[in-house]
């Protein structure tokens, strides 16, 4: 059974809530936008079943206890990379290149036709930066899938990727986006934002693209028409003022275009990298995390929890507090978080798996495209 619309700010009031989370949860109530004092608030102040009940209320005014997943699998071509991100388990340096892989594209083609006559529609495609995969490797790619499989949703390169892509290219991010696109690219992931601020991006990932590049090539992307997802790398050394300046920015830049579908916050894993010091963030910072996400981005429909990192577990206790989209079924087909120390070691969820999953915390599976566009809902079977 849903939530009903309860007059939540009027609950709080009898329960003596500290008069600014009040405040707060009578803004929500009237669909007013929080500022990012109050959003810095929340992190501090807002204790779990607080910021569940209203995170619940604003997801299921939104999407009447609706949760999406997709059939989807990764192609992950490489991971030898050129940066050296200090949170990164998976990448090896061009020089250590044996201990990594660098697929052809025949190999990647040979993954692509491993799913003929199978219901998945998107194809995630990200890897390391690879110094010598360049644009024209991967027009040719994407034009290949497209041509084998033109019902399949091409979805691929961070902008990490991309930017190295076109700068190797010299053509401007709109002459890059365009030729990608034109090749059959029809969406970007949303991995290497990380976290924005200088600050904290000079410390964990100092040598790629900075933040005002990564929201500059999400907004070319939106230009030409194409979607793309959000990500924030979180629970590392971090303060709380960074997440809520990152999330501003996601907004400001969705405000402007509309073009993003989705917001994932990525948990940090601790495991073979060189941030291994760090303690891994509680399961109870993480659900008020994304419930937070969930009141202060309010212009983006959809909040993602992406259980190959999260765990299927947590991800599943994501759903009451503001989350209404899981991602897919993956297939055992990425090595990011596996590499990083998820409890995912091999993450592959069958559609009923997903479906029980959401099933048993009370809300309605619907698969999705890639663009949220609804397939189909799976009823409870008695
Ligand atoms: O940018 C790398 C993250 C991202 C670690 O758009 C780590 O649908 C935690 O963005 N601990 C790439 N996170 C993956 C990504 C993604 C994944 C799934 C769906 C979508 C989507 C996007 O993975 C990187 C970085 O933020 N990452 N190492 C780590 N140790
Ligand atoms: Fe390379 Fe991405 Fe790993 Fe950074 S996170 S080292 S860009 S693969």
């Amino acid at each position: 059974m849903m939530v009903k619309p309860l007059n939540l700010s009027e609950v709080f009031k009898q329960s003596n809530l500290d008069k600014q989370l009040l405040h707060i949860a009578e803004k929500v109530q009237n669909g007013e936008r929080l500022t990012e004092e109050e959003g810095v608030l929340l992190f501090e102040k807002g204790e779990l079943g607080y910021l569940g009940a209203l995170a619940n209320y604003v997801a299921d005014k939104l999407h009447d206890g609706k949760v999406y997943f997709n059939r989807n699998f990764h192609i992950e071509p490489t991971n030898v990379c050129v940066f050296t991100c200090n949170f990164c388990s998976y990448s090896r340096l061009y020089a250590h290149k044996d201990e990594g892989w660098e697929l052809t594209k025949q190999q990647m083609m040979d993954i692509v036709r491993k799913y003929d006559g199978q219901p998945v529609t998107e194809v995630h495609i990200v890897g390391g930066v690879h110094p010598k995969m360049n644009l024209e490797f991967f027009c040719e790619l994407l034009s290949d899938i497209r041509a084998h499989r033109p019902d399949l949703h091409l979805k691929g390169f961070t902008a990490v990727e991309l930017d190295y892509m076109f700068r190797k290219a010299k053509l401007t991010t709109e002459q890059g986006m365009q030729k990608l696109n034109e090749a059959g690219l029809q969406s970007l992931p949303g991995g290497g934002a990380e976290i924005f601020h200088p600050d904290v991006r000079n410390i964990i990932c100092p040598d790629k693209v900075d933040g005002t590049g990564w929201l500059a090539i999400h907004e070319a992307a939106h230009n030409l028409g194409m979607h793309s997802n959000a990500t924030m790398l979180y629970g590392h050394v971090e303060k709380y003022e960074h997440r809520v300046d990152h999330m501003s920015r996601l907004r400001q830049l969705q405000d402007k275009t509309g073009g993003f579908n989705c917001f994932i916050p990525l948990k940090f894993r601790n495991k073979g990298n060189d941030m291994s010091h760090i303690a891994e963030s509680s399961i109870v910072e993480d659900l008020r995390l994304y419930a937070i996400a969930r009141l202060f981005m309010d212009n983006f429909r959809n909040l993602k929890a992406y259980w190959p990192m999260l765990g299927r577990q947590t991800a599943q206790l994501t759903l009451s507090f503001g989350v209404n989209d899981l991602d897919g079924t993956i297939d055992d087909t990425t090595k990011i978080y596996s590499m990083a120390g998820s409890e995912e070691q091999n993450p592959s969820l069958s559609t009923e798996e997903l479906c029980d999953m959401i099933h048993a915390v009370g809300r309605r599976p619907v698969e999705r495209g890639t663009l949220y566009n609804e397939i189909k809902e799976y009823a409870l079977q008695a």
